[in-house]
């Protein structure tokens, strides 16, 4: 899996690199042979376009640090890409507070839904819980055989009345005999359709309104190609699924389309299967996956430690301006960076003098969004300008405007939130040297 994408991409992001400088013209071709590589590896073209809409972004708008060629910064740049689009977010399972946590499992036909219950119970048992497992595939008695097969082998119970009894009976039945009989988990298998149909749809649909669940996981198998996306998508809309399992990862695919499902769904990667055996399940990590796809975790964190050097620089030089009375857009640009590293937007903002009306308009969805018009305004401000905002006239403002694609109204704004603030440092100084020794 990857095989042909890690090494296009790193072939891509070598030839650039060493190159000195990144000029237009080798940034665009750069792009070009990323979108190619990206698109032969099956990656949905709608995330191949957003994908290099913000390594554009982010590669205008970063520093070119000193120590730093600009193709190694592409690269740093394409790897945290990555894991954005493979999502960075908290990705572990929800547990009931108190009581019996139930976790269905629902996919296509064949996509590793018996297997992945059972990988699952094996890996809650690890860690110390109590899981039993619910037959809710019921039609063919093969499956319940199947997962009684499986219960054995990880000493695991199988609760199933057999193919006779409905299925939604036999779920609330075993919900309530694992509550009895002290179980802290209940693991629901279900049945699977060769594609997404009503009937099917409608049975998770009642099981999910009955015992709602803690976690619906849906298994997608890597080996499906571009319908992924629009499987997960239907799975989603009508259950809203809280976690992906990837199954088949060890196979060979070409790997794209499983990326690009958390990019088109939402949904969070929770598991990886990566093969037959019980123990071949792995709780996801998308910078592992990321080091893996682009493989030159060398260059990574050689540029993150040049970008933190540059971080400690920036915040020296933005403090002893504080402390001399002098504040410039510089300055605010480099602060709220700084702080964008710590937490959200807003709550930062909202900490800082003067900025709480900005804050309240920033819900942090729009908070990358307001950063960046923030950013673009005022790298569109000449370096004097940028020093001393007052002398800037309506004609520069609007120039500015257009520059950054903002308005009039906009670069007025943050001038006067750059005002207040500058007042406000400006009384903290003097205070300051007051007490200075
Ligand atoms: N290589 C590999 N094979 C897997 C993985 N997960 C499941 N399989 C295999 O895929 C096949 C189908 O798995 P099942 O768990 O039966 O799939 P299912 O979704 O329950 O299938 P139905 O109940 O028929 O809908 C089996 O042969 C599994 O051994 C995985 O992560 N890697
Ligand atoms: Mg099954």
């Amino acid at each position: 899996m990857f095989d042909s994408l890690q090494e296009k991409l790193t072939k891509t992001l070598r030839n650039v690199q060493g190159k000195g400088k990144l000029s237009e013209r080798n940034m665009e071709e750069t792009l070009k042979e990323i979108r190619v590589a990206l698109l032969e590896s099956d990656v949905n073209y709608k995330v191949v376009k957003d994908f290099l809409e913000k390594i554009r972004q982010e590669s205008i708008g970063h520093d070119v640090l000193n120590a730093v060629e600009p193709g190694q910064l592409l690269v740093k740049i394409v790897h945290d890409e990555i894991i954005n689009l493979l999502g960075d977010e908290d990705n572990s399972l929800n547990f009931a507070d108190e009581g019996l946590t139930s976790i269905m499992v629902v996919g296509l036909q064949g996509t590793g839904k018996t297997t992945q219950v059972a990988k699952l119970a094996n890996l809650l048992k690890k860690q110390g819980r109590k899981p039993i497992m619910i037959a809710g595939d019921i039609i063919r008695p093969a499956a319940i055989e199947q997962l009684q097969t499986l219960g054995k082998q990880i000493d695991t119970e199988v609760y199933s009345e057999g193919t006779d009894v409905p299925v939604l009976t036999q779920i609330s039945n075993g919900i309530e005999y694992a509550k009895k009989n002290g179980y802290d988990t209940a693991l629901i298998d279900t049945a699977g359709r060769l594609q997404i149909d009503e009937e099917l749809m409608q049975e998770l649909k009642d099981i999910k309104d009955m015992i709602e669940p803690q976690e619906i996981l849906l298994t997608v198998d890597a080996l499906t190609g571009q319908d992924i996306v629009n499987v997960a998508n239907a799975f989603n809309e009508l259950l809203q699924v809280t976690g992906l399992i990837l199954t088949k990862f060890d196979g060979d695919s070409k790997g794209g389309a499983a990326l690009s499902v958390k990019a088109v769904t939402g949904v969070p990667i929770k598991f990886t299967g990566v093969g037959e055996k019980i123990s071949d399940i792995e709780t996801f990590h998308p910078e592992r996956l990321a080091q893996r796809i682009l493989g030159m975790g060398d260059i990574v964190s050689f540029v993150e430690k040049a970008q933190e050097e540059m971080d400690m620089k920036k915040a020296e030089e933005t403090a002893s301006h504080l402390m001399d009375g002098k504040f410039t857009m510089d300055d605010l640009l480099n602060s709220i960076e700084q702080s964008r590293k710590i937490g959200p937007l807003s709550s930062i903002i909202k900490m800082m003098p003067g900025m709480s009306d900005m804050a309240n308009a920033i819900n942090d969805a729009d908070a990358d969004a307001e950063l960046k018009r923030i950013r673009a305004i005022i790298q569109s401000m000449t370096p004097e300008e940028r020093n001393d905002p007052s002398i800037m006239r309506s004609s520069h403002k609007r120039r500015i405007a257009k520059g950054s694609g903002t308005t009039v109204d906009q670069v007025n704004k943050l001038c006067n939130q750059y005002d207040k603030m500058k007042k406000l440092f400006k009384n903290m100084s003097s205070m300051k040297s007051l007490f200075r020794m």
